[in-house]
Order: C-alpha cells, then sequence, then structure tokens
C-alpha cells in the first residue's frame, strides 16, 4: 500500500541571500536544503515547519508564506512526500547549527544547485520569483529524475489532500 509522508520545507530569504543548512544526517544528506521535517500529529502543517524551522536553524518567525507544494515518488519505494514549501523574511534570532543542519546564508544568485535536491534547480526560479507552484517528480535512487510536471497556480489550498 502507498502511503503519503506529509513534509514541510521553509526558505528563509532576506537581502538577496538564501539561508540553506548542510543537511548532516537521515533523508536527504549530505546536501544543502531548506529547513522542514515531518508534520507531526496533532499540528497543522504551518505549525510544523515552525517547528523544525526552530529546531534545526534557532530561528523563530512570526508568519510563514506558502508558496509550493510538491509531490515526490520513489520508484520502488511505497512512500509518497507530499512536501510544503514556505518562504519568509520576517524571522528573529541569529541561525545555529543544529544535530541536522549547518545553516549558511548564500547569495541567491550562486546558489550550490550540484549540492542541493536535483529537482531544485527546476522550481528555484518560482520561488525566487514569489509564484505559487505545484510540481510532481519521479525518482529513481535519490539522484535521477524519471520524470516531472512543474506549474505555477492561481491558489494552494494546503490543507487539501488531493492533488
Ligand atoms: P528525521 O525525523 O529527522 O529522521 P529525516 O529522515 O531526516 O527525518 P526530514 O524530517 O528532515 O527527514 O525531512 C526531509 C526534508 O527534506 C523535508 O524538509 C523535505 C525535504 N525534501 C525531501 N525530498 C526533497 C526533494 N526531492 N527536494 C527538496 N527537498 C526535499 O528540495
Amino acid at each position: 500500500m502507498i502511503t503519503t509522508k506529509l513534509l514541510t520545507l521553509v526558505m528563509v530569504v532576506r537581502q538577496q541571500k538564501i539561508l540553506l543548512g548542510w543537511k548532516k544526517r537521515g533523508f536527504g544528506a549530505n546536501r544543502w536544503n531548506g529547513f522542514g521535517g515531518k508534520v507531526q500529529p496533532g499540528e497543522t502543517i504551518e505549525e510544523g515547519a515552525k517547528r523544525e524551522l526552530w529546531e534545526e536553524s534557532s530561528l523563530t518567525v512570526d508568519s510563514l508564506e506558502k508558496i509550493g507544494r510538491i509531490k515526490f515518488e520513489f520508484v520502488d519505494e511505497a512512500e509518497l512526500l507530499d512536501v510544503h514549501i514556505f518562504l519568509t523574511d520576517s524571522y528573529k534570532g541569529e541561525p545555529m547549527e543544529s544535530d541536522e543542519m549547518r545553516p549558511q546564508w548564500f547569495d541567491l544568485h550562486k546558489l550550490p544547485f550540484d549540492e542541493m535536491w536535483v529537482d531544485d534547480i527546476y522550481w528555484f526560479p518560482l520561488l525566487l520569483q514569489k509564484k505559487l507552484f505545484k510540481g510532481y517528480f519521479k525518482f529513481k535512487g535519490h539522484s535521477t529524475i524519471l520524470e516531472y510536471t512543474l506549474k505555477e497556480v492561481e491558489e494552494l489550498e494546503i490543507g487539501e489532500s488531493g492533488f
């Protein structure tokens, strides 16, 4: 049976820079990515996103803007990932290294795409232009995209389970 795992991903962008974290362990280790993880029972997706941002980077935010939603399928794996992506520039605190992530600011024009998930180069342009988007990527292993769809949308219904 295929199960769907609800995940969050938060991108902190300020003054032409983006904060990424070097993932030190777990899923997607040894890549730069935004901050996020599994939504826990009893919390909303946005609450989960804020909690993960705090746990992984020590930053707090008042508000997050929903910006994208991507479903990931991995062939031979019975789990779909439903990743809700948020953007913020309203953080408080200073980024600090955690057990899971080593944060670093990157110039928006010099993103380390060759050390990020291979799908990121497709949807980052939409994210950085603040266009709402939905996507689907089918992976073989963790580095090969077999097929994908990506579209700009008018709105993202964050609670919706369909796609
Ligand atoms: P824990 O609970 O720490 O064991 P872990 O297995 O480390 O979890 P977690 O919770 O950090 O995983 O979640 C994975 C993170 O990676 C989420 O923020 C979503 C993100 N992610 C997953 N696939 C991705 C992909 N193809 N491209 C991308 N981010 C992805 O940019």
